[in-house]
């Protein structure tokens, strides 16, 4: 199998985290993303998607999300898990992967793309070239504070985000807020401090 990245950019960075705190040992190719090869036909060619990551699997078939390529990845190799031991656990990790990826990841990426001149005309990933809306932008932006309280109050009662032990669910937060501050120029508030002390037990359990 052989994996397409760009280490840099917040899907690929979740990804990364996820494969070196297990330990594995891919064959990846970095994607040249500031010359654009992820939008080129060569590319396109093998992951039709056009983005990154994407893990190409010895049948030829293309895994494009990062959900699918640790699901995958955690099968293969069922130590240090990080989506859960048991039925419960699973779910909940599941749970929480969907809430930040739609209510906090999003909301970062649609005040970004809406704003950032560097993506005008292309304001989604992907093959379908759109121009920005900055309303978008904003609504991105209360949407993200709104998310941030509600981390805030859930972690106020339990050390990671989908329970007593690091997962997923806290790699896809801890790279949500680090696109945040650098993207959106979002930190969160210092009142938050369930959600600052958390953050600094997950980074410490990241290693
Ligand atoms: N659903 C995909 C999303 C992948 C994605 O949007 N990747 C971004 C980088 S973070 C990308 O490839 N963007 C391509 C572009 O902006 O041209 C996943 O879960 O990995």
């Amino acid at each position: 199998m052989k994996l397409y990245t760009f280490d840099p950019a917040p899907n690929p960075q979740r990804l990364k985290m996820f494969i070196d705190y297990k330990g594995i040992e891919l064959d990846a190719t970095q994607v040249n993303f500031p010359e654009g090869e992820q939008r080129t036909d060569a590319y396109k060619a093998v992951v039709p998607t056009g983005t990154v990551p994407a893990l190409v699997l010895d049948s030829g078939r293309v895994l494009s999300s990062v959900f699918a390529i640790t699901q995958y990845l955690e099968a293969l190799h069922p130590d240090s898990p990080l989506l859960g031991t048991s039925e419960e656990e699973r779910a909940l990790i599941l749970d929480w992967n969907h809430r930040i990826a739609t209510d906090v990841f999003k909301a970062i990426a649609d005040l970004f793309r809406n704003t950032n001149p560097a993506f005008a005309g292309r304001a989604l990933p992907g093959t379908l070239d759109t121009e920005q809306i900055p309303a978008l932008a904003e609504r991105g932006r209360n949407q993200l504070l709104h998310a941030l309280n509600i981390m805030n109050d859930e972690l106020s009662s339990r050390d990671y985000v989908a329970g007593d032990s690091f997962s997923m669910a806290d790699i896809d937060l801890l790279v949500s807020l680090h696109f945040a501050g650098w993207a959106a120029k979002v930190q969160p508030d210092e009142s938050l401090t369930a959600l600052s002390d958390w953050r600094q037990r997950a980074q410490a359990a990241l290693g």
